[in-house]
């Protein structure tokens, strides 16, 4: 999975910058695969998901289409959704997935209601959360957060920490000690947990899955990783110390990490070198496709927009 993640993004990247197929910008989630593959591992097509402008990965490990999902981000008929999202408003009810979101910390709040709809339904499903390290300056992440406590929903925070908020180094306007201990000072119980490593990351979603299905409470999960490239796909991060970026990938690239474990118990070069070959060709594939697909017929650009017949549409 994170090899068909990193491989969908640069391909995404490409479509963006080489062919200047993508209206608007993407937010590329490079470097920070472990976190989308290793949650959502532990989750089937019924539980629910919440994501981020950066959320390609999250929607891509919870099982939506990647030839859908490239449809949306170049606007194309087939997209998620319909191609009237684009890459930061990717839904796809089918896998669970309820949305990205580009309002930071938006979807925290609405994660909170789709929590607590499944507790007066009264199912075992389970909501997962996921935004950013800046995220946690904004107001919902209180509001959302002490609303999962007190009702004791079904519902695990997830903070991917990515040590950056746009051009800005999160802590630098961050107070006290961080994502965990705000979720902690609200009763939460709250676990950090290396956000590079897949295996951690899995397994310790394993134990918080099982203790949701069980009636919860609530929990937070502080996965701390590393942003690798610009805020965008054309942001070249010019403000980021000299290096800080390549002295990253050579530590804690999480496919690289996973690599030398699996060739720690025995894995081939060979069937290494074909897991990464696979994603490549799938994503070259469904970027080909997708570009191939037609704009979505004229008649259709109202269907579904909620402002239809209000006079804003005769604005444009
Ligand atoms: C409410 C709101 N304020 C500002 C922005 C502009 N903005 C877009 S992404 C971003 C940074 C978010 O940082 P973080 O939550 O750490 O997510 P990351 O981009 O690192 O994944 C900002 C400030 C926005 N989209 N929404
Ligand atoms: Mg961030």
């Amino acid at each position: 999975m994170m090899e068909r993640i990193r491989a969908f993004e640069e391909q995404a990247c490409l479509a963006a910058e080489r062919d200047k197929l993508v209206l608007g910008a993407i937010h590329p989630s490079i470097g920070q695969e472990a976190v989308a593959a290793g949650i959502m591992h532990n989750l089937s097509k019924e539980d629910i998901l919440l994501s981020t402008h950066r959320g390609h990965g999250h929607t891509l490990a919870k099982g939506a289409s990647s030839l859908a999902m490239m449809r949306e981000l170049l606007g194309r008929e087939g997209g998620c959704c319909g191609g009237k999202g684009g890459s930061m408003h990717i839904a796809d009810f089918s896998v669970g997935m309820l949305g990205a979101n580009g309002v930071v910390g938006a979807n925290i709040t609405i994660a909170a209601g789709a929590a607590h709809a499944i507790r007066l339904l009264g199912d075992n499903r389970i909501v997962v959360d996921i935004f950013g390290d800046g995220a946690v300056n904004r107001g919902p992440f209180l509001e959302g957060i002490n609303w999962a406590v007190v009702f004791k929903l079904p519902i695990l925070f997830v903070c991917e920490d990515n040590q950056y908020s746009a051009t800005t180094k999160t802590k630098t306007m961050t107070g006290g000690d961080g994502a965990a201990a705000r979720a902690a000072s609200l009763g939460m119980r709250s676990t950090v947990v290396d956000g590079n490593d897949v295996e951690a990351i899995a397994d310790t979603m394993t134990d918080i899955a099982a203790r949701l299905r069980d009636g919860g409470p609530p929990e937070f999960l502080h996965a701390k990783t590393y942003r690798r490239m610009g805020h965008t796909s054309f942001d070249p991060a010019a403000y980021r110390p000299e290096g800080e970026a390549v002295e990253e990938e050579k530590k804690n690239d999480p496919i690289e990490r996973q690599r030398a474990i699996l060739r720690a118990v025995g894995m081939t070069e060979d069937d290494i070198q074909l897991l990464h070959q696979n994603a490549q060709k799938e994503m070259i594939d469904i970027l080909q496709k997708a570009a191939g697909t037609p704009f979505p017929a004229s008649d259709t650009a109202f269907i579904d927009v909620q402002d239809i017949g209000s006079p804003a549409v005769e604005a444009y």
